[in-house]
């Protein structure tokens, strides 16, 4: 038994997340939390709210709530969304939580005491009328370059000129529209990411396993221009973590608080330790996940995410972590991921174009969008959401494939021999050449998702259904019943074997689907298949079943039709 370490990023705490972030890295990370845990492995799988930052002023601000409480309201429906999919997460934190605070101030401090943040006067747009500073991309005007009039303070997204906000001509708010903008003088810290850029670069080097994908965006920002720029860490906010040295204050950052990004990955091991005080467990319990000095060495920590969020997973973060000098963890594996295009276009929220996690589960149940998703899963590269291939998979994989599979052999049994397990002569070669089969298709299935290999490992998940369907088919128990009831029998009890093997292999990706065979055969729980012969046995002529109702219904037209015009968006 081995230990894995998980997190998944943290979703940003404003609004409903749509179904491109889900499978960009909560679902993924899912799949490979529930099989490493059903290979028997030791898993602590980890997410959070990420809460801080002007996104969240600016959405409670919307809200007219104070931020503190439109984040603790927005936590509770995030964390029902990931249950209603499933996601099971040992523990699912808060970036604003305590822990988190006295985590994010000590790196801090240990930081600074390395000689590792230069403090740096900086101009910044200040707005009266909002009475708080802007971030660049709150400041919009007319681009310089292009005239473009609604160009941000960071990048003209028209002609993506990199901007200062004091480029911007005619600047104004992006949050109240107010023109009567100010430059004022004010200081921040900055990480000296450049001067770990040959230590980092060093540790990179040593991940020849990583993703093509991971490892060319942390070498362009490592080698790019003038290579790795140090980094901000500090914002003038309310909202955040407030700019101290440990427990000490830091002269001169009264009023301000660590840039979301700062203190954001650091919560990763904070949600640890908060997965500790939710147990009543002492702090030993969650620093044996995360410093190699108190049990952590044997660990290896997968981390999951957008393809956007790897230079801060491959620089910022692991800077963070070997600058403070201090034996914690670093991840071994990033798996990042491209992104899920929708009808041909964007997800977009503000324009409501695209589904979203409440509107998904509010349609159909979990198991159809974990099984599309993850077997359509931007991997290599984006992926496309169609209604119609949503539909056509689902349809085929899910109903026509593997429910129709479960509803013919449970039927017919209990049309036959009632719904227990018939006794029926001895397996023969047709049985045997399955056997053959199927232990070389799950020897496949577990190389791949070993490797992480999502989109390989859900096409041979869906073989092994296929071969079931073809065994009965050639079977066919309904036509052998008449002359040699026996035979049938022996079919019967082969397939309904086959029923409960295909739950347990299925139950990284489709959950709901497991729990429901279990159920119906009265299982507690299930042992990975190590010799699929024997696994074939388990249930002896005899073990009752309830015949499940329709498990997966297929989508009609009418409904595809009424979908797509429903999310269509603005
Ligand atoms: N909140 C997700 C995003 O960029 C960002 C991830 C943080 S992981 C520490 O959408
Ligand atoms: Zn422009």
């Amino acid at each position: 038994m081995s230990r894995y370490l998980i997190t998944s990023a943290l979703p940003y705490i404003n609004g409903i997340k749509h179904l491109g972030n889900l499978v960009g890295s909560q679902l993924p990370s899912d799949v490979t939390a529930r099989y490493l845990r059903a290979r028997g492995h030791e898993v602590m799988y980890i997410c959070a709210t990420d809460e801080h930052g002007t996104p969240a002023e600016i959405a409670a601000a919307k809200a007219g709530k104070p931020v503190a409480e439109y984040c603790a309201e927005m936590w509770a429906v995030q964390k029902d969304l990931a249950e209603g999919f499933g996601l099971s997460f040992d523990h699912f934190g808060r970036s604003s939580s305590e822990r988190n605070r006295r985590l994010t101030q000590h790196f801090a401090k240990q930081l600074a005491e390395a000689g590792l943040i230069r403090e740096v006067e900086e101009k910044m747009i200040y707005s009266p009328t909002d009475g708080r500073f802007l971030p660049d991309r709150y400041v919009e005007g007319t681009c310089p370059n292009c005239g473009y009039d609604s160009a941000r303070g960071d990048q003209c997204e028209n002609c993506t000129k990199q901007l200062d906000p004091t480029d911007l001509i005619e600047p104004r708010s992006a949050i109240s529209g107010a023109t009567d903008l100010e430059v004022r003088e004010t200081k921040h810290l900055f990480l000296r990411q450049s001067a770990m850029a040959k230590q980092l670069e060093a540790w990179i080097d040593t991940k020849a396993d990583w993703p093509i994908l991971t490892t060319s965006i942390a070498k362009k920002w490592l080698r790019d221009g003038d290579g790795l720029q140090d980094r901000g860490i500090t914002r003038d906010l309310d909202w955040g973590i407030p700019v101290q040295k440990g427990d000490a204050p830091w002269p001169g950052m009264e009023g301000k608080v660590f840039y979301v990004w700062f203190d954001a990955p650091i919560e990763y091991i904070g949600a640890t330790a908060e997965w500790a005080d939710a147990h009543e467990l002492d702090d030993a319990a969650w620093q044996r996940w995360w410093r190699t000095d108190l049990g952590a060495e044997d660990v290896t920590y997968l981390q999951f995410m957008g393809k956007d969020n790897v230079p801060f997973h491959t620089l910022s973060f692991p800077a963070t972590i070997l600058g403070s000098g201090e034996p914690w963890k670093l991840v071994d594996y990033i798996k990042s991921f491209n992104y899920l295009n929708y009808q041909g276009g964007q997800f977009s929220t503000s324009k409501g174009r695209g589904v979203f996690q409440d509107q998904a589960l509010a349609i159909l149940p979990a198991d159809y969008w974990r099984w599309w998703l993850m077997s359509n899963v931007p991997e290599t590269s984006d992926s496309e959401f169609t209604w119609e291939m949503f539909q056509a998979g689902v349809n085929k994989d899910l109903a026509d494939v593997l429910g129709n599979f479960v509803s013919r052999v449970t039927k017919f049994c209990r049309s036959k021999f009632g719904e227990a397990v018939p006794e029926g002569g001895a397996y023969g070669p047709a049985e045997e050449a399955l056997i053959a089969e199927l232990t070389t298709r799950v020897a496949a299935y577990q190389a791949h998702m070993d490797a992480y290999e999502l989109r390989k490992s859900a096409a041979e998940l869906r073989a092994i259904w296929v071969a079931g369907n073809e065994y009965l088919q050639a079977a066919a128990p309904w036509a052998a019943f008449k002359q040699d009831p026996d035979a049938a029998a022996a079919t019967v009890r082969f397939a309904l074997n086959l029923i409960t093997l295909y739950a347990v292999l299925s139950e990284p990706f489709i959950p709901d689907f497991s729990a429901r065979v279990r159920a119906a055969f009265g299982i507690d729980s299930q042992p990975w298949p190590e010799d699929i012969g024997a696994a074939l046995a388990i249930l002896e002529p005899g073990h009752a079943f309830t015949t499940p109702d329709v498990l997966f219904a297929k989508i009609t037209d009418e409904q595809r039709e009424g979908w797509e015009q429903q999310f269509a968006g603005a």
